[in-house]
């Protein structure tokens, strides 16, 4: 018998808040920390289609509450086609405006990533051979955590030196640090970001890859000034030193260094403020993340993007959709594992996961993973007795 060729429905659209742990603290700038195990919630959304096919994706509770669900994804998606993911997306995408900040670029992407999953599971196939195959594994640069005053843990630049050198004998191909970033409780300073730049190449030697994701809030004078010292330590790419709504400021910046500038990653737009940064030269390397531009699809247009003015776009933070399209781009390099911290074990599976998704391999790689649809792997027993509420 052929492949079906029934056309399914979306019939369910659930949401399901469960506990879980982690060890991860945020600090009010949503900066991540080590700190103590504590009980956490997140929300998992399941798609559900007419031949009883499920797609799923995690996000925070606030981006798939009872509001955005009743009153956005169940109009939009019930009773369609889950293969159309371009119209329903560009449906949700215009209902943003209109929202008053409700609908989220994250909200579009969790709905976008169930879609991709749903569909995997449809076809047998995981997500990223469906977008193009491009490759099966992804060399891993090890990101860490910000600056901290914790004693052993990322408060001086020899702590910075210490990690970085284990980060590079535990395989990882490069090393982006994250330094010492508002609200920590002394002023962060270019010269304590230099102190720990010169201290980690030191330590690692002149061939590994190091970046640097600094401060987000430095003066022209005062990113120049760092910049011009990471140009003497040979980095690879400067992240984020200062405000991203500057566009002209980056430009200002980009032009007087070396050192590769790359951006942006916190600005609203998706695809059109990346398209204004390249046309404002504001960077050298672009920069999107799945999950914050809106999912897999919207993400891979400012790939291509960057792939049309022959750069690359290294994509923002790690996790099962930005592995899917990793694994089918040409021009993305890394994936970024993270965020890291001497104190804190990355690799500890959480209770609502049965396996890792980003497993660091014997060659500093993550490999792409051959079940069908995003392949991440739900502990649906403890999602279903840790459930604090549903809808
Ligand atoms: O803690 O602000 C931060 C970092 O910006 C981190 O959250 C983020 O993952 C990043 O910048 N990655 O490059
Ligand atoms: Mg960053």
């Amino acid at each position: 018998m052929g492949p079906s060729t029934s056309r399914a429905t979306i019939e369910g659209v659930s949401v399901r808040v469960f506990r879980t742990t982690t060890r991860l603290v945020t600090d009010s700038d949503g900066h991540a920390h080590p700190g103590e195990r504590h009980t956490v919630t997140r929300a998992l959304l399941t798609l559900t289609d007419s031949e009883g096919v499920t797609g799923r994706c995690l996000a925070a509770e606030a981006d798939l509450g009872e509001a955005q669900v009743a009153g956005h994804l169940r109009p939009v998606l019930l009773g369609r086609d889950p293969s159309e993911r371009a119209a329903l997306w560009q449906e949700l995408a215009r209902r943003q405006r209109g929202s008053a900040g409700t609908l989220r670029d994250r909200t579009l992407a969790a709905v976008e990533q169930a879609l991709w999953d749903l569909l995997g599971h449809r076809l047998g196939q995981p997500v990223w051979r469906l977008l193009g195959g491009m490759r099966d594994r992804v060399p891993a640069y090890g990101s860490t955590m910000c600056g901290d005053e914790v004693p052993g843990g990322l408060a001086t630049p020899e702590d910075y030196a210490a990690f970085a050198e284990k980060l590079v004998a535990d395989g990882y191909h490069a090393v982006k640090l994250h330094t010492w970033m508002p609200p920590v409780p002394f002023a962060p300073s270019v010269d304590m970001d230099i102190r720990a730049c010169a201290a980690v190449r030191e330590a690692v030697g002149p061939d590994v890859p190091l970046m640097l994701d600094a401060h987000h809030w430095y003066s022209r004078a005062d990113a120049l000034r760092l910049g011009r010292a990471l140009d003497r330590l040979g980095f690879l790419w400067y992240e984020e030193p200062m405000e991203e709504y500057s566009t002209q400021s980056y430009r200002w910046l980009a032009d007087q260094l070396d050192t590769l500038v790359i951006g942006p990653e916190s600005v609203e737009g998706r695809l059109h403020a990346r398209a204004e940064w390249i046309a404002a030269g504001a960077c050298d390397i672009l920069r999107v993340g799945v999950p914050t531009s809106g999912g897999i699809d919207p993400a891979l247009k400012s790939v291509h993007l960057a792939e049309a003015f022959g750069m690359e776009c290294e994509l923002h933070g790690g996790g099962a959709g930005t592995l899917a399209l990793l694994g089918a781009v040409p021009n993305s390099r890394w994936y970024e594992r993270g965020l890291l911290h001497p104190h804190y074990d990355f690799d500890e599976v959480p209770p609502h996961l049965t396996r890792a998704a980003d497993p660091l391999d014997a060659e500093g790689c993550v490999r792409l993973r051959e079940e069908p649809g995003l392949g991440e792997s739900y502990d649906l027993d403890h999602i279903e007795a840790e459930t604090v509420r549903q809808w």
